[in-house]
C-alpha cells in the first residue's frame, strides 16, 4: 500500500499516483459523444502494439491526387490514435519494414502486384503480407485511388477489431456497383422521416462555408464503401435544380469525391413546368425533352460526376408520366436519354399506388411494373423497397425481386427507424437487411436469392445498385442515438458484399464503436441480434402490419380507421373482428401470394406452410387457430406482445452490467434510450392487447397482465410534435 501522505524527503507518491490515475483518465476521457462514429481510433492493445509499430510506423505513400491525400490523412490519423505516435509517411520506401500503398500508375512500389490485382475492378483493392527485398511489409494495391483509400479503412477495422496481421492476404471488390444513401433532407433542413435532428446540408451558407463535417461524414461512408449520395427528398422540390441550388450541390460533390462518393439528386418529375416555365412535362413532348437534355448538360457542366437522378413519380401524390397518359419506362426513359451522354443513371422508385384504386396496395407496384420489363433504357434501375407495403417491422420480400430479369433492380432499405421506433428504440436492422437479402425468390431455381438479384448475377446485368434511407441528421452522434449509427454502418457493409452476415457486422461494429473486450462485445451483439425481432414482437408480431398511429406513425394506432385513404388506415391491414385477424392475400382473397414464383407462391398460400412470422400478412385466421408453440393464435399474439417487452427489459440488464466497462456519457445516453424503450414497448403491448381484445372479447391467458388502462386512454393519446412528419 503506497502512503497516502509523505515525509518531506520521500517522493510525493499519493501525489504521482494521483497524477497518474488523471493521466489515464484524461487519456481515456477522449470526448465519447458518439460523433467519431466506429472510427475512433483508440489505442492498441499492449500486447500487439510493438508488433503494430514495425509494421506500421513507416507508410509508402503517393501524395499527388486528392484521393491519395485523404488516403494519407486517414492513416495518419488512424496509425496516430492506434499506436500512440505518429506514423512516418514516405513518399518512397525506408529502410524499415513499410506498409506500401498505391496503385500501378501512382507507386513504383506497387507495379510487381499488377497481375495480383487483376479482376478487382474499379474499387477493389489487395491487402496483405508481402516479402520485399528480404523484409516484411504490408501491402495495398488497387487499379485505382478509390480502391487503395478502401483497402486503408479495411486495414483500420482489422486494426480495430483486434486482428492479427500475420499472413494477411485479403482480396476485396464490392458486388454492388451502387451503394447510395438517399437523404430525405429538404432545403429547410427538415428531414422527412428523419429522427437524428435537421439536415447535415446547410443549403443557406453553401457553397461558402463548408463545414469540417462534410468531411468527416464522407469519410464515414467511404469507410464501409457507400459511393453515392442523394442529397434531397424524394418528394422533391425543383428549386434543387435551380442554378442557386446547383452551385450548392458542387461544393459538396467536391468535398465528397475525394472520398469516391457521387452526388445524385432527387427530381421532382414537373420541374419543366416549374423551373422552365413549360406548360407541359409529358415526356412525349420534344420541349420537355430539351429542357432535360439542357438541365442535365448544365449540372455536368458543373459536377462532371454527378450520378444522375432518383424519382419518385405518380406515388403519394407526386407528379409523373401517368398525369399525360404515359407509362413509368416513359417517364424515366425520359430522364435516362438526358444523362446518358455524360455517363448518369436514373433510379426510378416502384414505391406506387394509385389514388383511387382499392386494390391490395401490396399488389400494386408488381401490377403496374412488370409489365415494363425490358422497356426500360440500359441506364435506368427501377428501384424497389424491401417489402410490398412500407418498411414494416417484418414484410415477406418484395414480389419485384426476379420477376423482372430484363431491368436492373436497385434494393431500397429504410435506415431511419420509420417505423421501428425512431431513434430512441434499440433495433438493430442488420437481421432485416440479412433476411431479405437471402430469401429466396426462386425465379430461376432455388438460390435465386433477392442478394443476387440485386447484384445483377442472377440476370448477368452490370449495372446493380442498393440504397438506404439514410438515418443522418446534424445531431452529435449522427443518427439521433448510438446504436442507431449500427444501421448506417451495417447497411455500407452489405451494400458492398449483400451475402455477410448481420451478426459478423455487428461484432466489428461494437469492437469499433464500443470496446474490443470480448466480452463486452458478446453481451453488446447479443443484445443487438434479438433486437429487431423484439420490436417486431411488441409492435406487429405474426405478420400484423402497418398498426403505427396515423401520419407521424409515433406509436400504436391499431384502431386508426376512416380519413382519406383505406389503406393509411390500420383497420384495413389488420382486418380484426369477433372471428379472427389477418389479410387474406391468398388465392382466395386477394392474391397478393400468386406475384410471387410458385414455389414461394404454394408456401404463402398454405397456412400449414407459411412461416408463423408473416401468417396474419397471408392469411385471415380464426382467433382460435392452433399455433405451432400449442397455444391457440390469441393467446400467442400476447405471448408474442410480451415476450417483446421481456426482450427490452433484459437489453436494460446486460446493459446495466456494462457499466464501468462502457465510457459513462454513451452508458448514460444508452441506458437512458433504453428507459424510453421499455416504456413505449409496455405501451405498444397494452394498447394492442386492449385494441384486439375489445374486437374478440377474448379472456387473457391466466399468466398475462392485463392492460393498466382501458382501450379508451389509449386511443386518446395523442403525440402532436412526433418528429419526422410536418414541421
Ligand atoms: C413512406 C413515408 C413517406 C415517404 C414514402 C416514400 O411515410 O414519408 O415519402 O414512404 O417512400 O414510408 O416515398
Amino acid at each position: 500500500m503506497l502512503p497516502l501522505t509523505s515525509r518531506r524527503s520521500d517522493p510525493p507518491w499519493g501525489l504521482l499516483v494521483g497524477l497518474l490515475a488523471l493521466l489515464l483518465c484524461v487519456a481515456d476521457a477522449r470526448a465519447e459523444d458518439g460523433y467519431d462514429v466506429w472510427m475512433r481510433y483508440v489505442h492498441a492493445d499492449p500486447a500487439r502494439l510493438d508488433g503494430y509499430r514495425v509494421r506500421l510506423g513507416d507508410v509508402v505513400a503517393p501524395d499527388a491526387t486528392q484521393t491519395q491525400r485523404a488516403a494519407r490523412d486517414e492513416l495518419r490519423r488512424g496509425l496516430t490514435g492506434f499506436l500512440g505516435t505518429a506514423p512516418r509517411l514516405h513518399v518512397a520506401p525506408p529502410a524499415a519494414r513499410a506498409l506500401l500503398i498505391g496503385t500501378p500508375e501512382s507507386s513504383p512500389w506497387i507495379l510487381p502486384f499488377r497481375q495480383e490485382i487483376e479482376g478487382l475492378g474499379e474499387e477493389g483493392f489487395l491487402l496483405r503480407e508481402v516479402r520485399i527485398d528480404g523484409r516484411d511489409a504490408l501491402v495495398i494495391a488497387a487499379h485505382r485511388d478509390i480502391g487503395v483509400l478502401y483497402g486503408v479503412f479495411h486495414l483500420l477495422r482489422l486494426l480495430q477489431t483486434g486482428t492479427s496481421l500475420d499472413g494477411l492476404h485479403v482480396r476485396e471488390a464490392p458486388r454492388i456497383k451502387l451503394r447510395v444513401l438517399n437523404h430525405w433532407d429538404n432545403l429547410d433542413r427538415y428531414v422527412e422521416r428523419g429522427y437524428a435532428g435537421r439536415s447535415l446540408w446547410d443549403w443557406q451558407t453553401l457553397p461558402d462555408w463548408e463545414d469540417p463535417r462534410y468531411t468527416d461524414y464522407a469519410r464515414a461512408n467511404a469507410s464501409i464503401g457507400i459511393n453515392g449520395a442523394v442529397l434531397n427528398n424524394v418528394n422533391a422540390d425543383a428549386l434543387s435544380l435551380s442554378p442557386r441550388y446547383l452551385r450548392k450541390a458542387v461544393a459538396l460533390a467536391d468535398l465528397f469525391r475525394p472520398y469516391g462518393i457521387r452526388v445524385y439528386l432527387s427530381a421532382r418529375f414537373s420541374a419543366p413546368i416549374e423551373l422552365g416555365g413549360l406548360a407541359t412535362a409529358d415526356p412525349r413532348d420534344p420541349g420537355v425533352q430539351r429542357w432535360w437534355r439542357e438541365k442535365a448538360d448544365e449540372i455536368y457542366a458543373l459536377i462532371p460526376d454527378f450520378g444522375g437522378f432518383l424519382v419518385k413519380a405518380n406515388s403519394e401524390g407526386q407528379p409523373g408520366p401517368q398525369d399525360y397518359g404515359r407509362t413509368h419506362a416513359e417517364g424515366a426513359n425520359l430522364l435516362a436519354d438526358a444523362v446518358r451522354p455524360h455517363g448518369g443513371v436514373v433510379m426510378w422508385r416502384a414505391f406506387v399506388y394509385a389514388h383511387e384504386v382499392p386494390e391490395d396496395r401490396a399488389k400494386q407496384a408488381y401490377n403496374e411494373f412488370v409489365g415494363l420489363d425490358g422497356n426500360f433504357h440500359d441506364n435506368v434501375l427501377v428501384q424497389v423497397k424491401n417489402g410490398p407495403v412500407d418498411f414494416q417491422p417484418r414484410e415477406p420480400f418484395h414480389p419485384l425481386f426476379g420477376a423482372m430479369p430484363r431491368t436492373p433492380l436497385m434494393m431500397e432499405f429504410q435506415i431511419t427507424k420509420e417505423y421501428l421506433g425512431f431513434a430512441t428504440h434499440l433495433v438493430y436492422l442488420g437481421p432485416l437487411y440479412e433476411e431479405v437479402l437471402r430469401a429466396d425468390t426462386h425465379a430461376r431455381g432455388s438460390g435465386s436469392t433477392v442478394a443476387r438479384v440485386i447484384e445483377g448475377s442472377l440476370e448477368g446485368h452490370a449495372l446493380s445498385g442498393i440504397a438506404g434511407v439514410a438515418n443522418i441528421g446534424d445531431d452529435r452522434t449522427w443518427s439521433g442515438s448510438h446504436f442507431d449509427q449500427a444501421n448506417w454502418y451495417a447497411f455500407g457493409r452489405l451494400a458492398w458484399n449483400p451475402h455477410q452476415s448481420a451478426r459478423d457486422i455487428a461484432t466489428d461494429w461494437v469492437a469499433m464503436t464500443f470496446s474490443r473486450a470480448p466480452d463486452v462485445v458478446a453481451s453488446v451483439v447479443g443484445m443487438m441480434m434479438g433486437s429487431r425481432e423484439a420490436a417486431v414482437d411488441y409492435m406487429t408480431p405474426l405478420g400484423l402490419h402497418h398498426l403505427m398511429a396515423r401520419g407521424h406513425h409515433y406509436g400504436p394506432g391499431p384502431w386508426v380507421d376512416g380519413g382519406p385513404r383505406a389503406d393509411w388506415t390500420s383497420v384495413y391491414y389488420h382486418r380484426a373482428n369477433r372471428h379472427g385477424v389477418g389479410f387474406d392475400r391468398t388465392s382466395r382473397g386477394s392474391g397478393s401470394v400468386s406475384q410471387y414464383a410458385p414455389p414461394v407462391a404454394r408456401t404463402f398460400d398454405d397456412i400449414g406452410q407459411v412461416p408463423e412470422n408473416l401468417l396474419l400478412w397471408f392469411h385471415r385466421v380464426p382467433w382460435q387457430h392452433r399455433m405451432g408453440s400449442g397455444r391457440p393464435l390469441w393467446n400467442e399474439l400476447v405471448h408474442r406482445y410480451t415476450r417483446g417487452v421481456s426482450y427490452v427489459e433484459a437489453m436494460q440488464a446486460t446493459w446495466d452490467g456494462l457499466r464501468g466497462r462502457v465510457d459513462a456519457p454513451r452508458h448514460q445516453h444508452v441506458a437512458a434510450f433504453l428507459r424510453i424503450q421499455r416504456d413505449e414497448a409496455q405501451w405498444w403491448r397494452d394498447a394492442s392487447v386492449a385494441y384486439f381484445q375489445s374486437i374478440n372479447g377474448l379472456a387473457l391467458p391466466a399468466d398475462e397482465a392485463p392492460p393498466p388502462h382501458p382501450l379508451a386512454y389509449y386511443q386518446a393519446l395523442q403525440s402532436p410534435y412526433a418528429p419526422g412528419d410536418g414541421r
